[in-house]
């Protein structure tokens, strides 16, 4: 059972963001060799892989709906320190609301200026996760943060983003994770990420928590973005999440 000392509690109430180590229970060897194995899956499966164009060709992109044919994956987000540090935050017990698995593999494209909330609909108390499965550094696209900015929803454009106002208005901090390490940031926390420009992957696991007060609200998230990616794809960009805020090429 995790315990959040009181400036671990304070930071993440006054920033919107904690960054914690060892709270995963497993080595970065063990998530290393399972997200390879996830990203091996078919593709006709009921998990969901996406995919992006990049200058390398069609990558992959982001695997979503695993846990249920992970063990390892279900027991690292639903059993783990994470998920109890996640219900500390909550200040509820935490339920897993969705997870991703974004890869960045080299190459891959980065995320434009958004807050999370937008994309988590039948739910207000939800929280962010990203747990580093390779070292995350500028260049190859961690997340900056908008410190202390959690407090609104911000003004959105027509992909569900912030707009171009916003963006120039906040301060944005890197925040670069060793893998194994794990980030906690709050679903009103403005963040974006810029693409792979290293020679080495940069994959992360995003497991996202809500209170169980709320219920558990999972399937109802996943049958919400079967249905909204039914229709055919339109746009520029790939298509990965109920906002557009992923950077990539359609593949
Ligand atoms: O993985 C990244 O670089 C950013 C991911 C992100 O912001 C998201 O998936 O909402």
């Amino acid at each position: 059972m995790a315990s959040l000392t009181d400036s671990q509690h304070s930071h993440y109430l006054e920033t919107g963001w904690l960054l914690l180590d060892d709270v995963t229970g497993v080595s970065v060897e063990t998530m290393q060799n399972e997200v390879d194995a996830i990203a091996r899956w078919p593709e006709d499966g009921e998990w969901m892989h996406h995919f992006e164009m990049t200058d390398r060709g069609r990558q992959l992109a982001r695997t979503e709906n695993f846990v249920p044919f992970s063990p390892i994956m279900n027991t690292l987000l639903r059993q783990s320190a994470i998920a109890d540090v996640a219900g500390e935050l909550l200040d509820d017990d935490a339920f897993l609301y969705k997870e991703k698995i974004n890869y960045k593999l080299v190459g891959g494209a980065g995320f434009s200026p958004h807050q999370d909330k937008p994309a988590y609909p039948f739910v207000d108390q939800v929280l962010s996760v990203m747990v580093a499965v390779d070292d995350a550094t500028v260049e190859n696209g961690c997340l900056f943060v908008a410190s202390a900015r959690h407090d609104r929803l911000l003004p959105q454009d027509e992909r569900g983003c912030l707009t171009s106002e916003v963006v120039a208005e906040l301060q944005w901090q890197p925040v670069e994770l060793r893998a194994g390490q794990t980030l906690f940031f709050h679903a009103l926390t403005p963040h974006r990420s810029g693409p792979n420009l290293s020679r080495r992957d940069r994959r992360a696991l995003y497991p996202t928590y809500n209170g169980a007060s709320e219920g558990d609200l999972r399937e109802a998230y996943y049958r919400a973005k079967i249905e909204a990616f039914a229709d055919a794809p339109t746009g520029d960009r790939a298509r990965i999440s109920l906002i557009g805020d992923f950077e990539g090429r359609p593949a």
